[in-house]
């Protein structure tokens, strides 16, 4: 693990295994080199391991403690401070890494920039990409960056990998033309339903990488991420849905992106540390 910086504090607060014998392994990516709006991702990681230590480690709805499955958390990737796609780079080696020490591993990503799914994604191979966001990503390129973070959608579906989009409610026109072209369906906020969800998710391919960009939330529950938009899903539209994953689809890899921020303990932290809690709980079930 050649990239990784290791912090000594703001780990999880519970004992932790060694990355070889986890089945969830955490790896921060705290970038924000490409951040069009409000700047403070590169402290997502940080906030929200900060955010879980208000957290119980019982998770009520599936009488699971998460304390006692095989977590690790491997610290954070040194980034290459404003050229997203070496750090995607480090992101991709690192996983690849653990893969090879641990087949079984499932990658936890804590964000950090969008477009850092991008390196996972490369290292985990998926059939079919999940995500959650209120930004549809398929730019071909942004500010001159073909690896900015409105882009990551794009870059992933050019590598064949089929998509699914939940919770989207800002794009531009060619964004909406090249889903159209490619078939790639995408569900608006306002026209959110459990029954939508399933619809697209059943027929695809296995194994799903599932990304949650924090900003597919009511701004309400997320004010601080780089590109806050009204008009979200709530917190139960997203559990309700990754649990029908977890149940029904191979998961190769889960990441929580876009969490920002300079204040411990921020509202967006919260909502991320508890979906992070609810997501290993379900997975561990
Ligand atoms: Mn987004």
């Amino acid at each position: 693990m050649d990239f990784l910086y290791t912090y000594e504090t703001l780990k999880l607060e519970f004992p932790l295994v060694g990355p070889e014998r986890a089945r969830f392994v955490i790896l921060g990516v705290p970038f924000d080199g490409t951040t069009s709006f409000k700047a403070g991702a590169r402290f997502g990681p940080t906030l929200i391991r900060h955010a879980t230590l208000n957290l119980e480690s019982y998770v009520l709805d599936y009488d699971v403690d998460i304390a006692e499955l095989p977590i690790a958390d491997i610290g954070d990737v040194a980034v290459v401070a404003g050229d997203p796609r070496r750090t995607a780079d480090r992101v991709r080696e690192t996983i690849e890494e653990l893969k090879r020490i641990n087949p079984d591993a499932l990658p936890v990503l804590l964000g950090g920039e969008h477009s850092q799914t991008l390196g996972a994604v490369e290292a985990l191979k998926p059939a079919s990409y999940v995500v959650f966001d209120a930004h549809l990503d398929l730019r071909e390129s942004y500010e001159d960056n073909p690896y900015n973070h409105a882009c990551v959608a794009r870059r992933i579906s050019e590598l064949g990998v089929k998509e699914a989009m939940f919770g989207i409610r800002s794009g531009t026109r060619e964004e909406v033309s090249y889903a159209q072209e490619k078939g790639i369906p995408w569900v608006h906020a306002r026209d959110y339903s459990f029954d939508a969800f399933i619809e697209l998710v059943k027929p695809l391919p296995e194994p799903v990488y599932l990304s949650v960009d924090i900003d597919v939330f009511d701004l309400s529950l997320v004010p601080s991420t780089g590109t806050p938009e009204a008009g979200g899903l709530g917190f139960w539209d997203v559990i309700k849905a990754l649990e029908w994953l977890a149940e029904n689809k191979k998961i190769a890899g889960f990441d929580i992106m876009e969490v920002a921020g300079e204040n411990l303990g921020n509202p967006t932290s919260l909502t991320a540390a508890k979906l992070l809690f609810y997501f290993i709980g379900m997975m561990g079930v």
